[in-house]
C-alpha cells in the first residue's frame, strides 16, 4: 500500500536548493502554490469595509481648502479596500472615489478607456457634461461616462457637490488598456440640450436607424432618480425576492445590457422589517444606503447603515440585510464583465 509519506529533511533542502537554481532562470514549482491558483472557492484578499459618510465628507471638505479642483484635475478621496493596500481599489477589479467640488469650479475635460459612473450623494448645482451635453445633477442620479468619451465637471450653484466615482480603474490596468488625453478646452462646448439623449434613447424609443452591438455602452448617460424611485415605489407592493428584496438592474434600453459592459449597476429597495436570506456572488459589490436604516451583515462583519454610507461586500462573502425601515440602495459591481467572461456564479442560502 503506498501512502504519501512526508518528506524528510534532506528532501525538503534538495527541494529548496533545486527552486533556488530554477529561480534564476524565472521558474517557479506550481506543486507549492496550486492550492491557492486554483481554489476550490473565491478567496478575495479585499475585505468587507464601510466608510461613514459623515466622515467621508468632513475628510472630502478638508481637501477643498487644500487643493482647487483645477489643479487636482478631480479632487477626489479615493475609498481604498484595507486588504488591498496601496491599490486604489475597493475591489480587486473596481475603484471608487468621493468627488468634491465647489462652488465656481471647473474639473476640466479629459478623456479615457476607463468606464466611470457617478452616484450623487450631496448638494446640488453642478452639472457633469458627456461628449457635449450636460447633466444637471441630483441626489440618487445615477450618471455615466463610458470608456473614451469627454467629460468635465462644474459647480454652477452655490453650494459643494460630492458625488461616488465608481471606475473600472483596476480592471483597465489587469488589461494593459488604459489610454487618455485632454481636452482641447477645460469646459466642453455643448452641442445638445440638456435631456436630449435621455429623449432620444431613453423613452421606450431609439432613433428608427440606431442599432448597438451588446457591448456598446448607453447613449442614456443620466438615469434620475425620480425615474429609479418611481419604479421602485411601484412594485414594492408586490412580493419581494427572499434574498434581493426588489431588486433592479439598469440597463442600456436599446440592447437589454448593462450601460457599460464593465460595470453594472443596480437599484434595491428593501420594505421595513425585511429580513433577506443569506446571499453570496462572484460579483464584488460596492454599495450605497440612499435612504432608510438597516443592519447589514458581510461575512463576521456587521453594521448599522446609515444615510449615505458607503461599504464594500467581497466576491462570495456571504451577505444579509435587515432593514428597520423602507431602505434603498443603489449598487454597482462587475457583473456584466464576468458573466461576458462565463466567471459569474451566485448561491442562494
Ligand atoms: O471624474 O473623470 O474618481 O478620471 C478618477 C478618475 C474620477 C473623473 C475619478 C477620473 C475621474
Amino acid at each position: 500500500m503506498a501512502i504519501a509519506s512526508e518528506p524528510g529533511s534532506q528532501a525538503i533542502n534538495a527541494r529548496q536548493a533545486y527552486y533556488e537554481r530554477i529561480a534564476s532562470d524565472h521558474m517557479t514549482p506550481l506543486w507549492e502554490v496550486l492550492g491557492a491558483l486554483v481554489p476550490k472557492q473565491p478567496n478575495s484578499p479585499a475585505q468587507a469595509a464601510l466608510w461613514r459618510y459623515a466622515t467621508l465628507r468632513d475628510k472630502v471638505m478638508e481637501a477643498g481648502q487644500l487643493i482647487t479642483a483645477e489643479e487636482a484635475e478631480r479632487r477626489v478621496l479615493i475609498l481604498e479596500n484595507p486588504g488591498l493596500p496601496g491599490q486604489s481599489a475597493i475591489t480587486q477589479s473596481l475603484y471608487a472615489g468621493l468627488q468634491l467640488i465647489l462652488p465656481g469650479e471647473v474639473a476640466p475635460a479629459h478623456r479615457h478607456t476607463q468606464s466611470a459612473l457617478r452616484l450623487v450623494m450631496d448638494g446640488a448645482g453642478a452639472y457633469t457634461a458627456v461628449d457635449g451635453e450636460r447633466t444637471t445633477m441630483h441626489r440618487g442620479d445615477f450618471i455615466i461616462t463610458p470608456s473614451w468619451t469627454f467629460h468635465d465637471h462644474g459647480n454652477l450653484g452655490d453650494e459643494p457637490v460630492v458625488w461616488l466615482d465608481g471606475l473600472d480603474i483596476p480592471t483597465v490596468r489587469f488589461y494593459d488598456a488604459g489610454f487618455a488625453e485632454h481636452g482641447q478646452n477645460a469646459v466642453q462646448k455643448t452641442s445638445r440640450t440638456e435631456g436630449d439623449a435621455l429623449a432620444r434613447y431613453g423613452n421606450n424609443m431609439v432613433p428608427v436607424d440606431f442599432y448597438q452591438s451588446p457591448a456598446e455602452p448607453t447613449r442614456v448617460f443620466v438615469y434620475p432618480f425620480s425615474r429609479t424611485q418611481e419604479s421602485l415605489d411601484k412594485i414594492v407592493h408586490s412580493e419581494p425576492d427572499p434574498h434581493l428584496g426588489h431588486k433592479l438592474r439598469f440597463v442600456n434600453p436599446a440592447t437589454g445590457a448593462s450601460p457599460m459592459p464593465t460595470i453594472g449597476a443596480f437599484a434595491q429597495r428593501l420594505p421595513a422589517g425585511f429580513e433577506t436570506r443569506p446571499y453570496q456572488s462572484t460579483d464584488g459589490t460596492v454599495y450605497v444606503c440612499l435612504e432608510g436604516e438597516a443592519t447589514v451583515s458581510v461575512g463576521q462583519q456587521e453594521w448599522q447603515l446609515q444615510r449615505d454610507d458607503v461599504f464594500v461586500v467581497p466576491s462570495w462573502q456571504v451577505l444579509k440585510f435587515h432593514a428597520q425601515r423602507d431602505t434603498t440602495l443603489f449598487s454597482y459591481s462587475d457583473r456584466p464583465a464576468l458573466q461576458a467572461l462565463g466567471l459569474w456564479r451566485e448561491a442562494r442560502l
